[in-house]
């Protein structure tokens, strides 16, 4: 499947797996929409990669911008033919009792209304032209929970399910929809878990070979490019020394 006269959009392509997923369109000739935040790493982006690049700067998690945003796509990029939606975050790692009600909002904010929002306002369009795909970004987080895991771990919950919803709805019409499910890789993900702390953010990957946003973009263009009668429902990929942990049992003394 040639990507030439494909529109791609991409959230959250200012860096980790969105960059390399944006980077890696753009090299297999698409039209590529960088969406994130930081509109300065989405020019220096368009301007790296060259016209085929188009930066659009929102905060996913707000609608209102969402939808002030896709409405100002100029018409040959408004037709989005493959949505990654990507752009998430986690907010600490504290214990349930002990966590933030503000990062927590802001986790369902993004990851899931962020990502609701977007597929909602292209997949008409999609249906209407008889072919698409969304790539929704979960996490294994989603499947396997661990202690501090809470809300992150069920939006992405939510994000694997409402993929899955979402190809029980639009089965049939040509659009097809994936989820892919990362395990740890090193990117600004745990920077932004730990506000900023370089030092608790590298000790994640210490002495491990974690993923890389490659390992990612590389998933998320292999479903893509499958042929039109194949839908890949869910790839879920681990670095090789990530595993499953054991039941925990609290003991009395
Ligand atoms: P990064 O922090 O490196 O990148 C996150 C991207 O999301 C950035 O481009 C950021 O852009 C964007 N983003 C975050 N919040 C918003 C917002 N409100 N509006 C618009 N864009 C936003 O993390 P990753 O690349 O690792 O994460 C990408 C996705 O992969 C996330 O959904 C994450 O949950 C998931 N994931 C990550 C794993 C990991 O171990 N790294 C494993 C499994 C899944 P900006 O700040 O410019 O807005
Ligand atoms: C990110 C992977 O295991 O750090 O979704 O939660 S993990």
């Amino acid at each position: 499947m040639t990507l030439s006269g494909t529109t791609v959009l991409v959230t959250g392509a200012t860096a980790g797996f969105g960059l390399a997923t944006a980077e890696r369109f753009a090299r297999e000739g698409a039209r590529v929409v960088v969406t994130g935040r930081r509109e300065d790493r989405l020019r220096a982006l368009a301007m790296r990669l060259g016209p085929r690049v188009h930066p659009l700067a929102f905060d996913v998690g707000v609608r209102a911008q969402v939808e002030r945003a896709l409405a100002s796509l100029p018409a040959e990029l408004a037709r989005v033919d493959v949505l990654v939606n990507n752009a998430g975050l986690a907010l600490g790692l504290e214990g349930a009792h002990r966590s933030s009600l503000d990062e927590w909002d802001k986790m369902i904010d993004t990851n899931c209304r962020g990502l609701v929002a977007m597929t909602r306002l292209l997949l008409p369009g999609m249906v209407e032209r008889g072919r698409g795909h969304v790539v929704n970004i979960g996490s294994v987080a989603g499947t396997y929970p661990y202690p501090g895991g809470n809300v992150y771990g069920a939006t992405k919950a939510f994000v694997h399910q409402f993929t899955l919803n979402l190809r029980a709805d639009v089965v049939g019409t040509g659009v097809r929809a994936t989820c892919v499910e990362p395990g740890m890789a090193e990117t600004e993900f745990s920077l932004v878990r730990f506000q900023g702390d370089a030092a608790r953010a590298k000790a994640v990957y210490q002495g491990v070979t974690p993923l890389t946003p490659e390992d990612v973009a590389d998933a998320v263009l292999w479903a893509v490019t499958r042929p039109p009668h194949v839908n890949v429902n869910v790839i879920e990929l681990m670095a090789e020394q990530q595993a499953f942990s054991p039941f925990q049992i609290k003991r009395r003394s």
